[in-house]
Order: structure tokens, then sequence, then C-alpha cells
């Protein structure tokens, strides 16, 4: 009988180096490929642009691929205890970084399983990550960008959101990366805030910029990034007017829109109830919902309704009623629930207990003013995706102002040195800044 060899892969982005080690592989028998779920690399990497059933589509079609299995998990250590294969096969690149400790997992099981390792020279100057970072640099289209808020919320105990309200800050949601145990860490998309796109021109929180011009500007983050988008729809404005919101926000590929059941003059949820916060009927909003729902185009597309019940000053027991009604009756995609108490026990509280009843819907969460719970503690809660709703803006602002005033107070603007980034700094900061000689 011909041995088995195991082999580990992504394949998004098909290259002469994972040929190379499939051809490798038959050499020693059936090449069976271990291909990685987006749960197992979400933790680790960025999302493939291709869903797992495409991609295993082309590989169970390479030539002496004999099959395909799921790989749920970075490290392969349930895979070769259920595959038992004779060989595995790995590039030798995984002698350094944080694919050390994996590889030294993989030769303690074949030696349990009575297997061997077989390592070949990892092919110089062809690179997965590399090709996927030159891919990603032509951009993305907005039904791949739509879908990947999906998987995410699928594949990841929790989806990291970060605000942004102009290109510079699309820039730092997309990019911004910090290497933690040897992995490195990212945001996984963006949310567009109508707090800070009124707030960078200088308008309340109202619903005053209009739809028009947010989406407008919007663009600006769109034009520069490839993750996915979380549009901030407010109340939804008229049930009327949000059917088209939704196919107009559908068609930018935004992944999901949240509005809030509120009515009348929509106030910013942090004034809590120093400001009138007057709540929509439940039946009123599940008409909403269900109409955006109704409108929109493809499968993808999320409407997420956000409770405000808390923020109006009303119970746990009254948030939770709505939320279950907004799933139920108005065919909501996901639930935000919001407010400002600092503790973060009611939102605990109000997640456990819709948990109890609802194990499936995602839950999105704001935790602006309790924002001492770690992500690891508000998955544990249940939550699926948190936002950093404001803090690009928040961040920026007093570091203008400071800025500013040294100015002034100097009547010139060498002590501010300090306080800026320097010119070099700024002219390369965008990616593709061509140096060209006059
Ligand atoms: C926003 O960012 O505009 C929000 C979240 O709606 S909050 O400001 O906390 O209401
Ligand atoms: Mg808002």
């Amino acid at each position: 009988m011909a041995k088995k060899v195991y082999l580990g892969m992504i394949a998004d982005i098909m290259h002469p180096g994972l040929i190379n080690i499939i051809n490798e592989g038959c050499k020693y028998g059936d090449v069976m490929i271990g291909l990685y779920t987006d749960k197992a690399i979400a933790t680790y990497k960025r999302l493939p642009v291709l869903t797992y059933d495409q991609r295993k589509a082309i590989v169970e079609n390479i030539k002496g691929v004999t099959e395909v299995v799921p790989q749920d998990d970075w490290n392969y250590v349930e895979n070769l205890r259920k595959y038992r294969p004779d060989y595995i096969i790995h590039g030798d690149d995984w002698k350094e970084g944080f694919m050390k400790k994996i590889r030294a997992e993989v030769f303690e099981v074949m030696k349990e399983i009575g297997g061997e390792v077989i390592e070949i020279p990892y092919t110089q100057g062809i690179n997965s990550s590399q090709l996927a970072e030159e891919i990603e640099s032509f951009g993305t289209t907005p039904e791949i960008r739509m879908k990947r808020l999906r998987r995410l919320i699928d594949a990841k105990p929790i989806v990291r959101i970060l605000e942004s309200h102009c290109g510079l800050t699309g820039l730092i949601a997309e990019k911004i990366s910090v290497e933690v145990k040897g992995q490195a860490r990212q945001f996984d998309g963006i949310w567009s805030s109508s707090l800070t796109d009124s707030t960078s021109k200088g308008k309340p929180d109202i619903e005053a910029v209009d739809l028009t011009t947010r989406l407008h500007d919007l663009n600006d983050t769109l034009e520069v990034t490839t993750k996915p988008v979380i549009f901030d729809g407010d109340t939804g404005g008229k049930i009327e007017h949000f059917v088209f919101t939704v196919r107009t926000l559908e068609r930018l590929g935004i992944s999901a829109v949240i509005i809030e059941d509120k009515v009348g003059l929509k106030q910013n949820s942090l004034f809590g109830t120093d400001a009138v916060q007057t709540l929509d009927s439940i039946e009123g909003f599940c008409n909403k919902i269900r109409a955006g729902k109704e409108a929109q185009i493809t499968d993808e597309f999320m409407i997420i309704s956000r409770i405000e019940s808390l923020i109006a000053g009303k119970s746990v027991d009254d948030a939770l009623k709505r939320a279950l009604a907004y799933v139920k009756d108005g065919g909501a995609d996901g639930i935000m629930i919001h407010s400002k108490d600092k503790s973060g026990k009611d939102i605990k509280e109000f997640c456990l207990r819709f948990r109890e009843q609802d194990k499936e819907t995602p839950i999105v969460a704001v935790p602006t003013t309790y924002n001492h719970i770690t992500e690891t503690e508000l998955a544990s809660w249940g939550i699926n995706v948190v936002i950093y709703a404001n803090h690009m803006l928040r961040s920026a602002y007093p570091a203008m102002v400071k800025c500013a005033t040294s100015i002034l107070k100097h009547e010139r603007s060498y002590e501010a040195n300090t306080l800026c980034m320097s010119v070099k700094e700024i002219l390369n900061l965008i990616p593709g800044t061509k140096k060209t000689k006059l």
C-alpha cells in the first residue's frame, strides 16, 4: 500500500513553491493536503482572499494530490493523530520565529505515531505572505470585502474593529500591526462612526451630516483599505429612506450597517440620560429591520440592530426583550448592545442572559466607557465583535491642539518639532509615494 504523506497548506495564492513541495511529497507516497480553514488562519494571519471551498476546489485538482482534509488549527497535532501519515513534509523555513514551536510539536507527534518529518529547502524568493501583500496593494472588490465580516465572525473568537474617519485613519486600521509572542496582531476591520464623521467636520452627532456626504468621505477609507467596514447608520432614518441606504451600502461593499432603536432627534448615546433618548416601539423597529432585509440584494450584507435601552436608563430586561424580538421578528443578523456604564456589569448580564436563549446571533459591543475589560473577557461573555469607536479622532485632536498652542505661544513652530513627525517621515508615509526628480 502506498505511504501517506501529509502536507499543510493555505493555498490562497498558488505559486511554484507550493507545486514544488507537492511534487516532493509525491516521491514518498500519496499526498494528503491538510487545508487550513478560516478558523485555523484567522488568529495568526489575514483571512485568505478565497474561501475554504474555493481553495479546496483548486487544490484537489492539482496533479499528485489524492485527498484534501480540513486542518482546523494552526498546529498539526490533531490532524496528525487523526490521519496518522507516514510522512509530513514541510519547507525548512519553520525553524525560526513562531513556527519553531509548531515544528517541535510535529517532531514529537510523528515520533509518537511512528512517522517521519521531511524538511525540504524553502523555495527562495517565493513566499505566500509577500505575494499576498502585493495582491493587497492592488486592492479588493466590493464583493470580497463585504463577505469578509461574516467569515471573520465565524472564524475568530472576537473580531476587532477600529474607527476610521478619513483615508489616513483607514491606512492605520489596514496596516498597523504589533508582534505579540512572535505573531502579528492586527485590526480585522473598520468602523465608520457617526460621532467621528460629524466631529471631524465640526458638526454635532445628530444625523446632521447626511448620508451622501458620509459616503463620499467613506470612499477615502475604502480607496486605501481592503478590510471589512461596519457602517454606523444612526437611527436608519425613515423606513422609506433606510431601504435605499441598505442598497447603497451593499453596492459599495460595506459588510454591515448598525441601526439604533431610537426615534426623534438623535443624540449621541454617550450622553446617556443627560439627553432626551426616545426609544422606538419594538414593532416599529422590527418593521424597519424587516424592510432593510427585504431590500438587500446579497445574502452576505448584515443588518445589526442596536439596543439603546441601557443608554435610555431602561433595564437589562427591556434590552433583552428588544434584542430577542429584533432577531426573531425583525430578522436582524446581529445585535449591538450599548451602555455608558463604566463597570461593564450591565453588558455582561445582558450578554450572558441573551446567550442563554440565543447561542448564534453575533453580539457587537462598543466598550468606550467600560474599557478596562479585555477582548478575551468580552469574548467569554459571548461577544463576537468589539468596536473601538472613536479612538483615532480622540487621540489626534489633543495632539493637534497641543501643537497649535505651542506655535501660538512661541510665535514659531520650532518648539513643536518634537510633537510632530519629521518631514521625511510624512513624505514617505503614503505607500506608493514616488520620488521624481524634476
Ligand atoms: C459612534 O461611534 O458614532 C457610535 C458609538 O455610535 S457611540 O458614540 O458610543 O454612540
Ligand atoms: Mg453613532
